[in-house]
């Protein structure tokens, strides 16, 4: 049968573990391409090929999942098609692996020998293992100095009868690599210089796909991508039956509509890319180009006698965002799309292939709340939007309460601390006033300088933690969190601890009044700059907020002062990154981001508002301490 040929996995791992390297390799080694080929599109410090997005080359992660296609002839002289699907690692961006799973029949789990499983790992690794997918183990990094691959292997082993896994998924075969260097081997005792070990693992662990191509076409739509020339373009796997050039099909979107649509163009991977193919048989991963409506989760199917496939449930959103038109004094200064209308329709768009994401109309017509699975998920929408030119404020992050029971839910994350043995006090005092419980804390076996701790913590505790730790532990701890569940509402959380400084004029930042403002605090604006009043320009030293004239500028007299007339005392600024500005921010603050420039105000510009605003507060609760959602800020 054709699908005896095939096979269809996903690389799946924690960030950072070597998914996307190991990928780049599998292509290089799988000689359909020369070397110079490659090299031209490999890009950006890390060099990685599947990392092709901007955004991905500039952060050196992955953020979207990618297939590709691979030939493959074994020691027998049968030609296999191996469909690979590359998928990001960070936690934010798990929905893009749920999405993706149901395209595959096996899974590479990539560890990384020295970090062993991680809380992603965890997360990707029970989503195979419920859409029951054959793993296969790589243990990548083995050429890293501090590697302990045997150490690793067991842990991977407790990890899968962690998560329940059955006898025969618990045979699963192990491989040693190095991606970086190009090389994989099953036995360390025996080195190896190529990767056909990983290929033979697939051809013969990952079975072939189950389907058969005389039923009625079934095809899932997995991914969309959009072309000038054609239009939308629906990816996914053919489960049965098989897609003809220009035929007619029944799209069965996930309300169960039917529409009656035609093929016009058929394509099936091929390496990097996708070539134009006649006819695709089930078992296989194609494009279709030509249908409109069509989206991800929707079935193209058969049209005389058309049945839809079961819809693939993503993981619901944590966290939530309000998004609304700019109206600050520098609003249209800088952005193309300024208007609510516009904001809409670009969150709309993004909805079709961000499956995680959720919109809604918010309190006031300029508003919409925009919700997903953590901070860079939406921080990453906002970055894209924000180049192609749009103008947003955005205001506190939130987490999203349920109710279950007539009790309140608030979403738990594990969270994974790895720092060097000397600070582990300091860390753990940090977090235990955060509502956290510990699960776990041992040294690193093979690494006992390193301590692993483990806890729950609502996510609310972790906004602003990262910063915290990195501090506390002089940058030499790592971290990582992914969701785990929803449980009862936890009470309070440490809020930020500084107040900040508020511009109470507008115009251009002078070295004369930051020298002035010396020791008040650090500023995030540096002379020159243009600011507003009400706009954040620094954080105060105490825990209130004070206005400052960051414009004032010296007085000219003819009678010069004697001594540092022109040399004022000026800090570097800090300069903050949009995810941190999010995480900075309290709840009567918004970001402004624009295309150049990314500021923090107050909700209400003027001294005058804020105070009145303030007075229509019950008493007992201070302006600059106010929490209007039952103390969900973190
Ligand atoms: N020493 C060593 N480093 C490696 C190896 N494989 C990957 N790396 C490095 O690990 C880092 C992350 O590699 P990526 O391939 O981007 O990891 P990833 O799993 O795709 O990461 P995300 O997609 O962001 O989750 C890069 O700096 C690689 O150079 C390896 O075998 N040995
Ligand atoms: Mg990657």
């Amino acid at each position: 049968m054709y699908a005896e040929t095939i096979r269809n996995v996903a690389i799946i791992a924690h960030v950072d573990h070597g998914k996307t390297t190991l990928l780049d390799q599998l292509l290089y080694q799988s000689g359909m391409f020369r070397n110079e080929e490659l090299d031209k599109l490999a890009g950006a410090e890390h060099a990685l090929i599947m990392d092709s997005n901007p955004l991905e080359r500039e952060r050196g992660i992955t953020i979207l999942s990618k297939n590709c296609a691979i030939r493959y002839v074994d020691s027998d002289g049968r030609v296999f098609k191996i469909n690979i699907v590359d998928t990001p690692g960070h936690a934010d961006f798990g929905g893009e692996v749920e999405r993706v799973l149901k395209m595959t029949d096996g899974v590479l789990l990539v560890v990384d020998a020295f970090d062993g499983p991680m809380p992603q790992t965890r997360f990707v690794l029970s989503k195979a293992l419920h859409h029951k997918l054959k793993p296969i183990v790589v243990v990548n990094k083995v050429d890293r100095a501090d590697a302990r691959p045997n150490d690793v292997v067991n842990e991977v082993f407790d990890l899968f009868v962690e998560l329940e896994a059955t006898d025969d998924i618990l045979d699963f075969p192990i491989l040693y690599a190095s991606a970086k260097e190009g090389w994989a081997t099953t036995d360390l005792s025996q080195p190896n210089n190529n990767l056909k070990p990983v290929y033979d693992a697939i051809i013969q662990s990952v079975p072939a796909p189950k389907a058969d191509p005389d039923q009625p076409l079934q095809m899932l739509v997995t991914s969309l991508e959009y072309s000038d020339y054609v239009g939308r373009i629906a990816i996914g796997k053919v489960f049965a039956g098989r897609v003809i050039q220009a035929q007619p099909v029944t799209v069965i979107d996930k309300q169960g509509c039917h529409t009656q649509q035609k093929v016009i163009q058929l394509y099936e991977f091929e390496g990097l890319g996708k070539k134009l193919a006649s006819d695709v048989q089930a078992g296989d991963i194609c494009a279709v180009a030509g249908l409109d409506p069509v989206d991800i989760g929707d079935t193209i199917a058969c049209s005389v006698e058309p049945s839809a496939l079961p819809i693939v449930v993503i993981g619901e959103p944590t966290m939530s965002m309000t998004f609304r038109v700019n109206n600050g004094p520098f609003a249209s200064r800088e952005g193309k799309y300024v208007t609510s209308l516009q904001i809409w329709d670009r969150l709309q768009k993004e909805l079709q292939t961000n499956v995680a994401l959720r919109v809604e109309l918010g309190q006031t017509a300029d508003e919409f709340t925009v919700s997903g699975r953590g901070l860079m998920h939406l921080g990453i929408l906002l970055e894209n939007m924000r180049r192609e030119g749009y103008e947003i404020c955005v205001g506190k992050p939130q987490v999203i309460i349920k109710i279950e029971d007539g009790v309140e839910q608030e979403p738990i994350e594990r969270l994974v601390i790895e720092c060097p043995a000397d600070c582990q006090n300091a860390v753990i005092s940090l977090i235990g006033n955060r509502r956290s419980e510990m699960l776990r804390m041992d040294t690193k076996s093979g690494a006992s300088d390193y301590v692993h701790l483990e806890f729950m913590i609502p996510s609310r505790g972790l906004f602003g933690l990262n910063a915290r730790i990195m501090t506390a532990t002089q940058g030499r701890a790592v971290m990582h969190h992914v969701f785990e569940k929803y449980g009862p509402m936890r009470g309070s959380m440490p809020e930020r601890q500084t107040g900040v400084m508020i511009a109470t004029d507008t115009g251009i930042v002078t070295a004369y009044a930051l020298d002035a403002l010396y020791n008040r605090g650090f500023f995030f604006v540096r002379p020159g700059d243009e600011v507003y009043e009400g706009q954040v320009v620094g954080e105060h030293c105490k825990d209130k907020d004070i206005p400052v004239n960051a414009t004032k500028a010296k007085q000219m007299t003819n009678i010069r002062a004697a001594g540092k007339d022109d040399a004022a005392r000026v800090r570097p600024a800090r300069i903050m990154s949009l995810e941190s500005c999010l995480e900075y921010i309290q709840q009567d603050e918004l970001v402004e981001v624009c295309p150049k420039s990314i500021r923090i105000r107050k909700r209400l510009l003027t001294d005058n508002d804020r105070r009145r605003a303030a007075r229509r507060l019950p008493r007992d609760k201070p302006a600059d301490k106010r929490q209007p959602q039952r103390n969900l800020t973190g």
